[in-house]
């Protein structure tokens, strides 16, 4: 067995101008998602029944033309909208950036946009923009404002992909969708709304690396500092982007995020009950830190702006548990040791090791291949209990030994946390 020293546990970046911007996400380490949209009016049914599939799909599912589908702006007045609260969310649920989607793939702008009157503010009875409202109260709250942005699906442009039932595919012209539409927003939005974290790019699917690089390019030269999320294809992006809601099995190599529901949906579906336990999303946090990964997770508002009520539960209950023990997730290096354990997961940071625990440990605990010299074992939610470490060589194997008299552990649900240093 390989001996691992705790604090050489480093994250090399995919581009070398990623790294400076990469530092803030990297000790973030857990995001709101956001997505909202015009198809939250109908919450996942059309002329009364319900649409199979993802509710911000509803549009192509039911192939709805855009001339029945954009008269839904008219509906949308929002009079519970409160992007403070919104952002309070975030901040007590203990993560430090929203994602919020600014335009999907019914190429809705879900803010003011010069480029487009298809847009929140000049489309709808409402007429205001929440994302410049959720800047101001993100930035009060030192919370990083990040963009979704559909660059390639676009079902309300005649050059977008993946609308052939209002437009012709052979007569598109994706260049001209690019520069009426993509390039103008993304300008909008990378001008308006201050410093910007991230643009969240979606589905690669269609636009050739060409013109992913140039998407890339256009959003370095407004904001250097702004990432570019996996998705912009390629392998442009300053990280990597999982499949939606994966869980790695393995410790992964350089920087990643997973996006995940808390239901089965991302946009407001008034029949999804399918909520995951409070206890998975917080296993999932640990699992995916330990493996090197953010947790992007997502919240899907209704029609008048309230996130739905098992959400904010659970994130208030995440929350808790960072309150207690977020010194183990933000700003955390992954296990230094590749394969999972059964008794649960590590993370690092410094020459600070964590252990989390999703049960009880045996009492007496070993630790094979750790060559950092331990000083200390303490719950992290207690620094006052401590237990007995005593470390030695393997006579076997001869490799570091480490032995903890887990002596008086008590865990706490869903994962308790032990720091070694
Ligand atoms: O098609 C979208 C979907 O609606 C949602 O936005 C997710 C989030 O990752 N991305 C796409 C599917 O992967």
């Amino acid at each position: 067995m390989r001996a691992v020293d705790v604090s050489a546990v480093k994250t090399p970046s995919r581009n070398p101008d990623s790294e400076k911007a990469l530092q803030w996400w990297r000790k973030a380490r857990f995001g709101l998602f956001i997505h909202w949209s015009l198809s939250s009016i109908k919450a996942g049914e059309w002329k009364g029944e319900v649409v199979p599939g993802l509710a911000e799909w509803m549009m192509f599912q039911k192939k709805i033309p855009v001339a029945e589908f954009a008269p839904l702006a008219q509906e949308f007045n929002p009079r519970k909208f409160d992007a403070a609260a919104w952002a309070q969310l975030a901040v007590d649920a203990g993560m430090r950036y929203v994602v919020i989607t600014a335009k999907h793939h019914e190429g809705f702008a879900m803010y003011h946009s010069k480029a487009d009157p298809y847009n929140v503010v000049d489309a709808t009875p409402w007429g205001r923009d929440p994302l410049k409202e959720l800047a101001k109260e993100c930035r009060k709250r030192r919370l990083k404002l990040c963009f979704y942005y559909s660059q390639d699906l676009d079902w309300h442009h005649p050059d977008g992909a993946w609308n052939t039932w209002d437009y012709d595919e052979a007569k598109k012209k994706p260049e001209r969708y690019l520069r009426e539409k993509v390039f103008p927003q993304l300008r909008e939005l990378l001008t308006q709304y201050g410093s910007i974290g991230m643009i969240w790019f979606d589905t690669p699917l269609t636009l050739s690396r060409a013109q992913s690089r140039r998407i890339r390019k256009f959003v370095k030269d407004l904001q250097p500092q702004c990432l570019v999320s996996g998705r912009i294809g390629h392998g442009l992006g300053d990280y990597s982007l999982p499949r939606d809601n994966f869980l790695p099995g393995a410790r992964l190599e350089g920087d990643w995020e997973t996006c995940a529901t808390m239901n089965d949906t991302w946009g407001y579906k008034r029949t999804d009950h399918a909520w995951k336990p409070v206890d998975n999303l917080i296993t999932t946090l640990v699992d995916l830190a330990s493996k090197g990964s953010n947790y992007l997770l997502n919240v899907g508002p209704d029609a008048d702006g309230v996130v739905p009520a098992p959400s904010v539960k659970r994130l208030h209950q995440m929350g808790a548990w960072m309150a207690v023990n977020g010194e183990a997730i933000r700003g955390t290096t992954p296990s230094p040791f590749k394969p999972e354990f059964s008794w649960g997961r590590m993370t690092t940071k410094g020459r600070s090791l964590f252990l989390h625990f999703f049960g009880r440990p045996e009492r007496r605990f070993r630790l094979h291949g750790l060559k950092t010299k331990v000083r200390s074992a303490a719950l992290l939610a207690a620094p006052e209990v401590k237990f007995a470490v005593t470390q030695s060589v393997d006579p076997a194997t001869g490799t570091p030994l480490l032995d903890i008299d887990f002596k008086g552990f008590k865990s706490t649900r869903p994962v308790t946390v032990v720091k070694l240093q």
